[in-house]
């Protein structure tokens, strides 16, 4: 090989690694516009409230406790507790968020690992199977939300 071509080839690599970094270069690098960002956090905040509101019937009394559908609906909200984050990078303000999301990030993120930390105590309540306990665990999850909307979602 001359080392022509080798600098030819070597010159391509780092275009190439050029051109990716550029397209990658967006803070929410895994979402292409800021509206696929929007629409993944409303969907997996949509899917959390669907599934804690299956547990909230049961707190309630108003659907009779089956430890086994608790504790699938519990395991799902965990999961579903650590999407929503990766959405809010920088440039993808709009939907129903604050500006404080963006300007007071370090109490987003202590809002947002709040949450996850009372969800994954409701999981374990709910793994257990011990219905005052998941009532407790939905009650301070529930709190967890609130705090959150009540300082980051618009009205
Ligand atoms: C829910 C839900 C919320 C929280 C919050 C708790 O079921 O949709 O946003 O609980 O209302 O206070």
């Amino acid at each position: 090989m001359s080392t022509h071509s080798f600098d030819t080839t070597a010159g391509l690599r780092t275009l190439a690694a050029s051109i990716i970094l550029i397209t990658a270069s967006p803070a929410s690098a895994q979402f292409q516009k800021p509206e696929d960002a929007i629409k993944y956090r409303q969907s997996a905040f949509s899917l959390i409230g669907t599934h804690f509101g299956r547990i909230g019937a049961v707190v309630k009394g108003e659907v009779p406790y089956n430890k086994d559908d608790v504790a699938k609906n519990a395991a799902i909200i965990a999961t579903l507790s650590t999407l929503p984050w990766q959405a809010f990078g920088a440039g993808t303000e709009g939907g129903k968020a604050q500006p404080g999301i963006w300007t007071d990030a370090a109490k987003f993120k202590t809002g947002s690992e709040k949450m996850q930390t009372a969800i994954a105590e409701l999981n374990q309540a709910a793994q257990s199977g011990n219905l005052e306990n998941i009532k407790k665990a939905f009650s301070a999850a529930g709190q967890t939300c609130k705090a959150c909307h009540d300082d980051f979602r618009k009205k």
